[in-house]
């Protein structure tokens, strides 16, 4: 009895010392799917809920298009509804599920009071979610942005740091017992071109997306970096001095830099400015405690405002993430524009003739070498797969009551298949999560791009499980596929 009670002591006193981030040992592999608040949950005033700028975007400004709201979505804030959801879930086999609470749900005005009645819905979602033995990962910003916040400059506000400290300490507050899985923000570079594209729309001008910041949105772009880097490093030091235990990272939409195989020099060029900004802006503050030297001396030469302080890298490194959380769909190919004598006029674009999906090129090659880079790079950081997954025009059609959506089944397989050579090569990979658990609201491109393994009929809202879902279901339980398990 005396050992036991001895053995108990030290084991309690060795978890006490390690630091509140420490993994689990041997944690098994977890296996998931991710979606965002504003993508699914409709129910847009429900619970007090206050506006976020995607609200006002939308039913507002009609930005979109006539018609295109987020009010309904797939109606999944409704527990009747998704808990028919979770059980479509565990009937795959998913062992998590990354989903984001809405910001101007919890603190409808953007920073005080907090909302009680958003609060225990969220609470029971996870209670729900854990009961089908489906843990939470949960995420705090995926760009529901509050509209008083918005209107206050959002990220490009300083003071967005300390608001986004607030929102977090709440949420750690009301879930760190739930939860111990993090996602601080969503995607920096992607909710910055969709602001481009509504500021153009709202100028009237057509408002395409542009992954790379064109020269005369550089400036913000890497100033509302900087910024939503230093929220997040600030937000893990709060969670930390309060000492809760959990992991906390960003995901990052991670874009390998290509160029057609005939490229010139200044293409080449073209293509290591597009990584220095979407890619080794965020790695090196990470992990290296910098920003990349090119791109703030590039920044420098145009007398730039973009609000980098001498530190603010520093900070971003010394907040030491948990986890690096990677969003890959795609490459990203790069070229300079005939004529253009500046690398700041480098050009994102689209490959022709070679199989492509709503966000690019399918190469599951450059997904096994993005890992690799991270890996070799950048010290072998703990990686989560936040997304990964590809929409297809044509590719849902429910024939018969059954879809066969056979590109991103194949997708599916090649993508599962590059990450665990990876892991086989070394690379630290924990989990990964298909974007989307279900076809969901597409931001501006409204309910036509549909990513998901569940299909929605989104004026019924009944659901189908594809064909993916079904091959991911065995992916998930470790039989090793070729794409033709997807047929043809
Ligand atoms: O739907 C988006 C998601 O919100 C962020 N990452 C990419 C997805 C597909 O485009």
């Amino acid at each position: 009895m005396l050992k036991h009670v001895l053995t108990a002591l030290v084991l309690l006193a060795a978890s006490s010392i390690l630091p509140a981030q420490t993994p689990p040992a041997h944690e098994p592999f977890r296996w998931g799917a991710a979606s965002a608040a504003y993508q699914v949950e409709g129910a847009s005033t429900a619970d007090n809920k206050g506006k976020s700028i995607w609200d006002v975007y939308l039913d507002d400004d009609h930005l979109a298009g006539p018609g295109i709201s987020g009010a309904v979505a797939i109606n999944f804030y409704d527990r009747a509804q998704y808990l028919k959801d979770i059980a479509l879930l565990k009937g795959m086999g998913l062992t998590s599920y990354r989903f984001s609470i809405s910001w101007p749900r919890i603190l409808p005005d953007g920073l005080g009071p907090v909302n009680p009645a958003a609060v225990a819905h969220y609470r029971q979602f996870i209670t729900d979610l854990k009961a089908a033995g489906i843990q939470p990962m949960l995420t705090l910003y995926h760009w529901d942005m509050p509209a008083s916040l918005a209107a206050a400059g959002g990220w490009e506000n300083r003071d967005s740091i300390r608001w986004f400290t607030r929102y977090a300490e709440v949420v750690f507050a009301n879930f760190a017992d739930q939860v111990d899985l993090f996602v601080l923000v969503n995607e920096p570079a992607i909710e910055r071109d969709l602001k481009t594209v509504a500021e153009e729309r709202l100028a009237g001008q057509p408002g395409d997306l542009r992954l790379l910041p064109d020269a005369a949105h550089l400036a913000v772009s890497l100033k509302t970096y900087n910024h939503i880097l230093l929220a997040s490093a600030s937000a893990k030091e709060s969670f930390n001095a309060k000492g809760y235990k959990g992991r906390l990272g960003i995901a990052l939409p991670l874009l390998p830099a290509l160029t057609a195989p005939n490229a010139s020099p200044a293409d080449l060029a073209a293509a290591n400015f597009g990584d220095g900004v979407l890619n080794r802006w965020f790695l090196d503050a990470l992990y290296k405690g910098t920003y990349p030297a090119d791109i703030l001396a590039l920044a420098k030469q145009k007398g730039m405002q973009i609000d980098v302080q001498p530190g603010d890298a520093a900070k971003v490194h010394a907040a030491h993430f948990d986890y690096l959380g990677i969003n890959y769909y795609a490459p990203a190919f790069y070229r300079q524009p005939a004529g253009a004598t500046d690398v700041s006029a480098a050009e994102y674009y689209r490959p022709e003739g070679v199989d492509s999906a709503f966000n690019g090129p399918v190469r599951p090659d450059q997904f096994k070498a993005l890992l690799d880079r991270i890996r070799i790079d950048y010290g072998n950081p703990t990686v989560f797969i936040t997304e990964n997954g590809a929409g297809f025009p044509g590719d849902d059609l429910l024939v018969h009551g059954a879809v066969r959506d056979v590109r991103r089944c194949r997708y599916i397989v090649t993508h599962v298949n590059a990450m665990q050579q990876a892991i086989a090569a070394g690379s630290d990979v924990r989990g990964y999560h298909l974007w989307s658990s279900h076809d969901n609201l597409e931001w501006f491109s409204g309910y036509g791009g549909r990513y998901g393994l569940i299909y929605v009929d989104f004026d019924t809202q009944q659901r189908i499980p594809k064909l993916s879902a079904s091959v991911y279901a065995r992916l998930i339980r470790g039989e090793h596929l070729t794409p033709e398990a997807c047929g043809n």
